[in-house]
């Protein structure tokens, strides 16, 4: 898998929102999902459209934004499709099945008509998948199980993660792959049991070029210690890329993306040995 293109890879996938990343990503020449943690909806919109033809995919948390109303969502699909980009919304489901079908379907967002991917803490046990894929499965979504965090102190480890990676295995058709700092392949295999054939995407935020942390337990790599060495698909930047000031600089947040993207583009077409 390592060694395999994005585009060898969709082949790999019957889900249709992991074939449609990695589709977006070869077509794009772009690893780079850019996560909007802005409050306001111009300026989420702003930077989106600025950063639109660097990404393969766009995070977000709906939730924090404090001018919502849902015609956001729909100028959101509008720059997804001007720019040709997929839809993460990094909301985090940790509850039991009945309660994240109802908060992944329903409510002010109604996340799952909009967002191609989303992302659960595994932390309930199996049933979070059977909620979540009794509501996404049938629109064709793809879920991401959090198997690590970035933070300083996660307690995602160990016996946690490998857990994890067990629960996506036995549910391939909706659980795509991870948030993770590495690749997960191999880990948590029982006896007798075989990961070949396997292709978990693995997503992964904590990624910046210029500083370490930020003071409330974030860690960041580079680009290519997370694609390159750990072997992870799809950087997840937000800070870096717009800021301190919410994006109003589009010149710089522009600039930001296209760097992000180089570094994360260089990385994985040295990681498959190739540079065309
Ligand atoms: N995120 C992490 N670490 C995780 C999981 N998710 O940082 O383990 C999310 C955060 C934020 C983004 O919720 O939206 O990724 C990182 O933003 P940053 O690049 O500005 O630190």
């Amino acid at each position: 898998i390592l060694k395999q293109t994005y585009s060898q890879r969709a082949a790999n996938h019957t889900n249709p929102a992991a074939k449609a990343l990695l589709e977006t990503i070869e077509r794009k020449r772009s690893n780079l999902c850019v996560s909007v943690d802005v409050t306001q909806k111009a300026d989420f919109l702003r930077i989106i459209d600025v950063v639109g033809p660097y990404i393969c995919l766009v995070k977000t948390h709906v939730d924090v934004i404090e001018d919502f109303d849902y015609s956001l969502v729909e100028q959101l699909q509008e720059l997804s499709v001007k720019h040709d980009f997929q839809i993460f919304e990094d909301r985090k489901f940790a509850d039991i099945g009945n309660t994240v079908a109802l908060q992944y379907s329903s409510g002010v967002y109604k996340i799952a008509q909009w967002s191609h991917i989303t992302n659960a803490h595994p932390v309930p046990g199996p049933s979070i998948i059977t909620g979540l894929s009794s509501v996404g499965l049938p629109l064709g979504r793809g879920l991401l199980l959090l198997a690590e965090m970035s933070t300083k102190g996660s307690l995602a480890v160990g016996s946690y993660t490998e857990e994890a990676v067990r629960m996506a295995r036995a549910n391939r058709d909706f659980v795509i792959g991870f948030i993770a700092q590495r690749r997960m392949d191999g880990i948590g295999l029982r006896d007798g049991e075989s990961s070949v054939g396997e292709d978990f995407l693995v997503l992964t935020p904590g990624v910046g070029l210029d500083v370490k942390g930020d003071g409330m337990g974030q860690q960041y790599r580079t680009p290519r210690e997370v694609v390159l060495e750990s072997g992870c698909d799809v950087i997840i930047v937000g800070r870096g890329i717009y800021g301190k000031d919410n994006g109003a600089n589009p010149e710089a947040v522009r600039a930001q993306a296209e760097r992000y993207r180089e570094e994360g583009w260089k990385a994985y077409q040295e990681r498959i040995g190739s540079t065309a």
